[in-house]
């Protein structure tokens, strides 16, 4: 199991929807336009399937105060940013202290994502970076944390997301 947290509105469910259709079409990047999406109330299950299948849970940025009960058996963590809105950034970052420091998730390998980069923001990613000393946080976290920065509408990056979930769901989860 997959999960995929991130405050509201920073694109989860545009992820999935994206992702869904690259898998299916066996890496084809002609992703066709954008799908429409609405605030997800309460959890999302998709299974993609990335030489073999495998199920993302999105939880609605709305759930955040009950996350914790969907940890058990998560093998992987994709965590989300909206890289266009730096002032929701302090916010995102206690969501992903408090992600990293959960016993559940110790195991769970971290997909970081800064998504919509094909936005204009008025700070890069490494500015927003440095300022959530996301460095530190990789080095001092148990898990093994990997950034990647995507556009989940226009499909920038996504072949990564899917090569890192074929990789790190490779053995088991
Ligand atoms: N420009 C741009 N817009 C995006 C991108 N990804 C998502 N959006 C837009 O952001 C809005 C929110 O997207 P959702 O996928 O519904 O966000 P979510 O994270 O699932 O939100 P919740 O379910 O409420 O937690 C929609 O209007 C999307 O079209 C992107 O990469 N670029
Ligand atoms: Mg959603």
């Amino acid at each position: 199991m997959c999960l995929l947290l991130g405050a509201t509105g920073v694109g989860k469910t545009m992820l999935v929807k994206r992702l869904q259709k690259l898998s299916s079409r066996d890496g084809k990047d002609d992703l066709g336009d954008p799908p429409l999406t609405r605030p997800t109330v309460g959890t999302n299950l998709t299974d993609i399937v990335a030489q073999k299948k495998i199920t993302i849970r999105e939880l609605g940025g709305c759930m955040g105060p009950i996350w914790s009960s969907y940890y058990g058996n998560c093998h992987s963590l994709l965590f989300m940013v909206d890289a266009s809105n730096p002032t929701q950034l302090s916010a995102s970052c206690v969501q992903l202290l408090g992600l990293l420091s959960a016993e559940e998730l110790a195991e769970a390998s971290v997909l970081i994502l800064f998504n919509k980069i094909d936005l204009p923001c008025y700070m890069t990613i490494e500015e927003m970076k440095s300022l959530i000393r996301l460095p530190d946080l990789i080095a001092c976290a148990k898990q093994s944390i990997t950034t990647v920065e995507i556009s989940a509408r226009k499909g920038t990056g996504l072949s990564d997301v899917l090569r890192w979930l074929q990789d790190t769901h490779r053995t088991n989860g």
